[in-house]
């Protein structure tokens, strides 16, 4: 459970045992995808610091596990997300335009503005509100999954978390009841390495993160986060597992969070520059670049063009959502009760009459 599974070689090419086989347009897409995804995470930091959102959570280096991750879900899966995965939700379809709105909480946002900014979700792909408190995803997951069991859907629900979910209270209630009750679900945490300021090596006394599983009485598979065959392979596999009534699966990640824990943390604090210069020699997407190029997909000047691609996808959604106005006011009103009681229709028109 400790030895790691990986696809693209140092060379570039496929290991030809562990390659999932995708087809061309597949592979691109997966390109495309962690390629918007780094435009996005690039843009929302800016962003950030001219002011213009109040928060964000970013994911440069873990492209290769959202979007990987992502690309295995099939219609019906449900997904209970970590806030560092915005790429599995692009993956699943989800518009940029909605998690932008999510983020600035204006008439944009399909949630409007009643959730915690960057707690996005997208209900017509399943994919569930992020999750604020660290893995409370995990046993709503597992709830999820065995609701489908229980109703004959042959569905999986997918749960990601960090290496710091792993030390909660949530972690073990969530993993034993999916071993008892054998749920479809898939565990699938991205070890960053840090949880904000707090090394894996804190977390655990464990040899692996992935060996945890055992003691569940399920599988745990330990896969090369930087590698995004790799983790399309493994989630890919364990996800069918689930469907097929196999059971839960535990993926340890290995990847690195390049940037900080959020747009509140400096990681200077905390980590060398030397470890950070390391890690982004591993960059997966340039990694997947190489395996690109070498399978004569993709060369310099298509590299580049989706690159800019991604990022003029990403201006334009940001243009959509500034432009949006604020949520109306009398929408404080709204969604709660299906007949307003007369206190607050009283407080309603109040409000509006004082507006006027
Ligand atoms: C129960 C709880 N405790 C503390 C926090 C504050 N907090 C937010 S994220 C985080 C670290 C989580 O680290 P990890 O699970 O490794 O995920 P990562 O952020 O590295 O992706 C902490 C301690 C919280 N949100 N919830």
């Amino acid at each position: 459970m400790d030895s790691m599974i990986s696809v693209i070689r140092p060379d570039g090419t496929a290991d030809p045992e562990q390659d999932p086989g995708l087809p061309e347009e597949d592979l691109l897409l997966l390109y495309r995808k962690m390629a918007l995804l780094r435009a996005f995470d690039e843009k929302a930091i800016a962003l950030q610091r001219a002011g213009r959102i109040g928060f964000f959570v970013p994911s440069a280096g873990q492209e290769a596990c959202s979007v990987g991750a992502g690309h295995a879900l099939r219609d019906g899966d449900w997904i209970f997300p970590s806030y560092r995965d915005h790429g599995m939700a692009l993956m699943r379809g989800c518009p940029l335009e909605t998690l932008l709105g999510q983020i600035y909480g204006n008439a944009a946002d399909p949630t409007r503005g009643r959730q915690m900014p960057s707690h996005w979700c997208d209900r017509s792909i399943r994919l569930v509100s992020v999750s604020s408190p660290v893995a409370t995803q995990l046993p709503q997951a597992v709830g999820a999954a065995y609701a489908a069991k229980l109703r004959g859907e042959k569905v999986a629900s997918i749960a990601s978390f960090g290496d710091g979910g792993t030390s909660t209270g949530e972690f073990h209630a969530a993993m034993n009841f999916a071993g008892v009750f054998e749920t479809p679900t898939v565990f699938f945490c991205e070890n960053n390495q840090y949880a904000i300021s707090v090394p894996v090596s804190r977390q655990t006394a464990a040899s692996s993160l992935a060996v945890k599983a055992q003691a569940y009485g399920f599988r745990g598979i330990r896969v090369d986060g930087n590698d995004v065959l790799a983790v399309r392979k493994v989630v890919g596999d364990a996800l069918a597992r689930a469907r097929d009534g196999k059971g839960p699966t535990l993926i340890e990640a290995l990847t690195y969070r390049i940037g900080p824990h959020s747009t509140s943390d400096d990681p200077t604090i905390y980590r060398s520059a030397e470890e950070v210069a390391a890690w982004r020699e591993k960059d997966p997407i340039r990694r997947f670049a190489a395996f690109l190029s070498g399978r004569g997909l993709m060369d310099d000047a298509s590299i580049d063009a989706a690159a800019a691609e991604a990022k003029e996808a990403v201006r334009k959604a940001v243009e959509v959502v500034e432009a949006a106005p604020p949520v109306p006011f009398e929408s404080l009103f709204e969604d709660v009760y299906a007949e307003l009681p007369w206190h607050l229709a009283e407080a309603r028109d109040a409000l509006l009459a004082g507006k006027e």
